[in-house]
C-alpha cells in the first residue's frame, strides 16, 4: 500500500471542545486507528501533566494550589511551548501529530474568566498552527450527564456556558464542528475520513504559525 510511504511532513490535528465533549476519546480512536493503517502518529495532550510545568497545572485544576489567573494562563502557554521543538521533529520526520487540547482551550478558559481574547491569544503566538482542528460540539447539559463532570476546578455549569461562547468567538470557517452527541464510531468514521481526503493537500503545505 502506498499508505506507508513517506509523503512530505506530517499533519497536525487538534482536538477542542468544552469538558465531556469525547476529546480524549476521539484522539485515541483516531491514533489506533492511524497506527492500524501503517502512519507514523504521535499523541500529545495539554495541559501535558508530566513536566514540572505541568505538575504546576495539576495541582492548581485539582485545587490543591492557587495560582493567580495570569499566571497560570501563561504556565498554561509554557507547557505547549515546552513541547514545540518535539512537535516540529515530529513534523519534519513525516510523522502525524494528534492534540488533545491546545492554543484554543487555552484562550477559550482564561478569556471565559472575563479576560481579554487578544490578551489571552498574546503568548501563544508563534506555536505551530494546527492544519486541522475538530471541535466537539455538546452543549453544557449534556455533557453534564457524563462520566464524572465536577470534579476539577473549571466542571461548572455556568463557567462551561461561558467557555462554549468564547470558542464561537474562536472559531473560524475552517474548523470543523462535529455534533458531539452521535455516536463515537460515527464520529470517528467523520473525522477519519475528513482527515484522509485532506491530509495530501496539508503535507505539501508549509506549517504556518499562531
Ligand atoms: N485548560 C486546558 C485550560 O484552562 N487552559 C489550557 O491551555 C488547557 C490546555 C483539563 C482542564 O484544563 C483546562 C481545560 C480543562 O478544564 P483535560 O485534562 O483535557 O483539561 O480535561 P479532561 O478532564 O481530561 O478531559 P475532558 O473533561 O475535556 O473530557 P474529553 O476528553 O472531552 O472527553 P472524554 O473523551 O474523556 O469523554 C468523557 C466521557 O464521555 C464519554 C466517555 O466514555 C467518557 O465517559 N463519551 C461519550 N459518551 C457518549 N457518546 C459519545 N460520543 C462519547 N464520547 C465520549
Ligand atoms: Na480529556
Amino acid at each position: 500500500m502506498s499508505s506507508v510511504a513517506r509523503r512530505g511532513r506530517g499533519i497536525l490535528v487538534v482536538f477542542e471542545g468544552c469538558d465531556r465533549s469525547g476529546k480524549s476519546t476521539q484522539c485515541r480512536m483516531l491514533v489506533d486507528y492511524l497506527k492500524s493503517i501503517g502512519r507514523d502518529v504521535a499523541h500529545l495532550r495539554f495541559p501535558d501533566r508530566t513536566t514540572a510545568i505541568g505538575q504546576s497545572i495539576n495541582d492548581y485544576l485539582q485545587g490543591t494550589t492557587e495560582l493567580e489567573d495570569h499566571a497560570i494562563h501563561l504556565l498554561f502557554s509554557a507547557n505547549r511551548w515546552e513541547s514545540v521543538p518535539r512537535i516540529k521533529q515530529l513534523l519534519d520526520n513525516g510523522t502525524f501529530v494528534v492534540v488533545d487540547r491546545y492554543a484554543f482551550s487555552g484562550v477559550a478558559f482564561t478569556a471565559a474568566k472575563g479576560y481579554d481574547v487578544t490578551w489571552c491569544k498574546n503568548p501563544d503566538r508563534g506555536l505551530p498552527d494546527p492544519d486541522l482542528i475538530f471541535y466537539l460540539d455538546i452543549s453544557t447539559k449534556d455533557a453534564q450527564t457524563r462520566g464524572s463532570y465536577g470534579e476539577e476546578r473549571y466542571e461548572k455549569a455556568e463557567f462551561q456556558e461561558r467557555v462554549a461562547e468564547i470558542y464561537e468567538q474562536l472559531k473560524s470557517n475552517d474548523w470543523k464542528v462535529v455534533d458531539a452527541m452521535k455516536d463515537k464510531n460515527e464520529i470517528h468514521e467523520e473525522i477519519r475520513n475528513t482527515l484522509l481526503e485532506l491530509e495530501e493537500q496539508f503535507s505539501k503545505t508549509p506549517l504556518k504559525r499562531l
